[in-house]
């Protein structure tokens, strides 16, 4: 009844920040190669690989200039050939990210559509000057201006992401049957399917200026069209049905009635959505303006999902957001208990859970100082833009700080010699200084650590069909408590989970599965951000 990728846990490795082999400061295959075992052993079952293809990285990979070649960086077609076999061998996955929205403006398509006559012009989205300026009124999602005048060709192109990420044109069906190719390309090497960047925003209906003019203006008109719909059935119909494999949707502004359309079973688009409204509670509109973190905000918008959809991708943590346990635990005085009980949390919800690297061992956000240790361009072009509008530095990287991307992509800290054991060279990105404190060979030795619970909480889930396909039923959603049940086939577990750093009393029957403080009975009384799953029902 049920599919593996429903079955197995993810684990999202950033490839340029996860292990470095050659000392050149930036991750590679063959280093993803030489962790696998220990991925394996956590419980792992399926790998998603941020963006491994050519790219100039002017967006870290999101901007692909061959979608069918390695980047040299990251090693050549064979270490991946490797990787997928080597995975293979040990009954795990390798899903790849899709990034379709847009290429590189350095891919052969864009340099060739450059001009006007060419096959390709009609590739992008090329637009005249209107009154002398940009061809609409739309904002990009990385704080610039959406059009790029090119002097070549003598008129703009659309880029929603940076002007080196000119958007791709879902009017044109040649673009879906490179698209479509690109696709049975990787599948028949043997990937098991895709994460899809910003997969809702493909189809731009009209190009028309946006009415709302606060952020992002001119969205209504490319997000979550019906043009995107029909395109997702194609690749549906046309690829992923045949083979056995899913595709998860990163869908941005998604709401549940636009996420069921774009990942429930009936309509053979997508298998389940990444959606961001529970990553939106800690901030005002945009997120960086953060508010204070409210935990009855979070899980109360994680039960509305968990009641709206069938299935859900469920998720704390990515290459995009801070890390968990600083913005949603207590990264200080209850780092490890905050951070189990967040492992809990996620590996008992209803759906696919996915763990970003570094979160198994509690990583926190970066410890850095200045802009000048910030590599991400998203958060250049906001500190940009924030100093043009006169916000003071001192306020300008605060901000930056708190919501940079850069926050989840220092590198991974693999042991406590120099360097966290990342690379022998110079890092591209700087380590957080706690890798003496924080790292993987320690939490490897230490029967306490949280990666040795993520691991027996991997086994848990595995083991349990309840936590797996069970039905999911909310008891309290407060700013201290967060307790549901879940119910399968006669079983009923009961989740509580504490986002408190005092001792709360909690009613519960039944024997313990798991607490994140290792007991054995429950007393009615939960300790500080203590998780605690009890069998609280077996009908014979
Ligand atoms: O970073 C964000 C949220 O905090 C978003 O604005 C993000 O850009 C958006 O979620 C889309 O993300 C994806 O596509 C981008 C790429 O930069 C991101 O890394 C990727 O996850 C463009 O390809
Ligand atoms: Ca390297």
């Amino acid at each position: 009844m049920s599919n593996w990728w429903q079955d197995r846990v993810v684990y999202q490795i950033y490839p340029r920040s996860f292990q470095d082999t050659n000392g050149d400061g930036i991750g590679d295959i063959p280093g993803i190669i030489s962790h696998l075992p220990e991925l394996s052993e956590l419980g792992v079952g399926i790998l998603w690989l941020s963006p491994v293809y050519c790219s100039p990285n002017d967006d870290n990979g999101y901007d692909i200039s061959d979608y069918r070649n390695i980047q040299p960086e990251f090693g050549t077609m064979a270490d991946m050939d490797r990787l997928i076999a080597g995975a293979g061998n040990l009954d795990i996955k390798v899903v790849m990210d899709l990034v379709i929205n847009h290429t590189s403006d350095e891919h052969e398509w864009f340099q060739k559509s450059r001009d006007p006559k060419s096959p390709y012009r009609n590739y992008y989205i090329w637009r005249p000057a209107v009154n002398g300026g940009p061809p609409n009124n739309w904002t990009s999602f990385f704080a610039e201006k959406c059009w790029e005048y090119d002097k070549l060709s003598g008129e703009y192109y659309l880029h929603l992401f940076s002007k080196k990420q000119p958007d791709l044109n879902y009017h044109n069906p040649a673009v879906l049957g490179e698209v479509e190719n690109i696709m049975r390309f990787w599948l028949d090497k043997g990937v098991s399917g895709f994460r899809c960047d910003v997969i809702n925003l493909l189809y731009k209906a009209s190009l028309e200026d946006g009415t709302k003019k606060m952020i992002l203006t001119g969205s209504e008109h490319y997000i979550s069209r019906n043009g995107t719909h029909e395109v997702l059935r194609r690749l549906r119909k046309d690829v992923l049905d045949h083979y056995d494999c899913f595709a998860v949707g990163e869908t941005v502004f998604v709401t549940p009635a636009m996420a069921h359309d774009l990942c429930d079973r009936s309509r053979g688009e997508l298998d389940m959505v990444f959606s961001f409204e529970h990553m939106e509670t800690d901030q005002y509109i945009v997120k960086w303006f953060k508010r204070r973190f409210r935990a009855g905000r979070f899980v109360k918008i994680i039960t509305k999902w968990q009641d709206a959809l069938e299935w859900n991708a469920n998720y704390f943590e990515n290459h995009d957001q801070p890390r968990s346990v600083s913005r949603f635990g207590n990264d200080t005085e209850y780092w490890k208990e905050s951070a189990k009980m967040l492992a809990v949390c996620l590996l008992s919800l209803r759906g696919t859970p996915y763990i970003f690297q570094g979160q198994e061992i509690g990583m926190t956000n970066f410890d850095f100082k200045t802009m000048d240790e910030i590599r991400d361009i998203e958060s250049h072009n906001v500190y940009r833009l924030l100093r043009h509008m006169h916000f003071p530095k001192g306020i300008c990287w605060n901000i930056i700080r708190v919501s940079s991307r850069d926050n989840a992509r220092t590198p991974m800290q693999w042991s406590n010699s120099a360097n966290a054991g990342f690379t022998t060279g110079m890092p591209w990105l700087g380590i957080n200084q706690n890798y003496r404190r924080i790292n993987v060979y320690d939490q490897k030795k230490d029967s306490s650590s949280i990666r040795k619970f993520y691991q027996k909480m991997i086994a848990v889930r595995g083991q349990s069909d309840t936590l797996k396909y069970g039905s999911f039923h909310a008891l309290h959603t407060t700013n201290r408590l967060f307790a549901f049940e879940r119910e399968y086939s006669g079983e009923k577990l009961t989740v509580l989970l504490s986002f408190s750093p005092k001792k709360q009393k909690v009613t519960g029957q039944g024997s313990v599965l798991i607490a994140s403080s290792g007991r054995t009975s429950y007393d009615g009384v939960l300790a500080p951000y203590e998780a605690v799953i009890l069998i609280s029902e077996v009908k014979a």
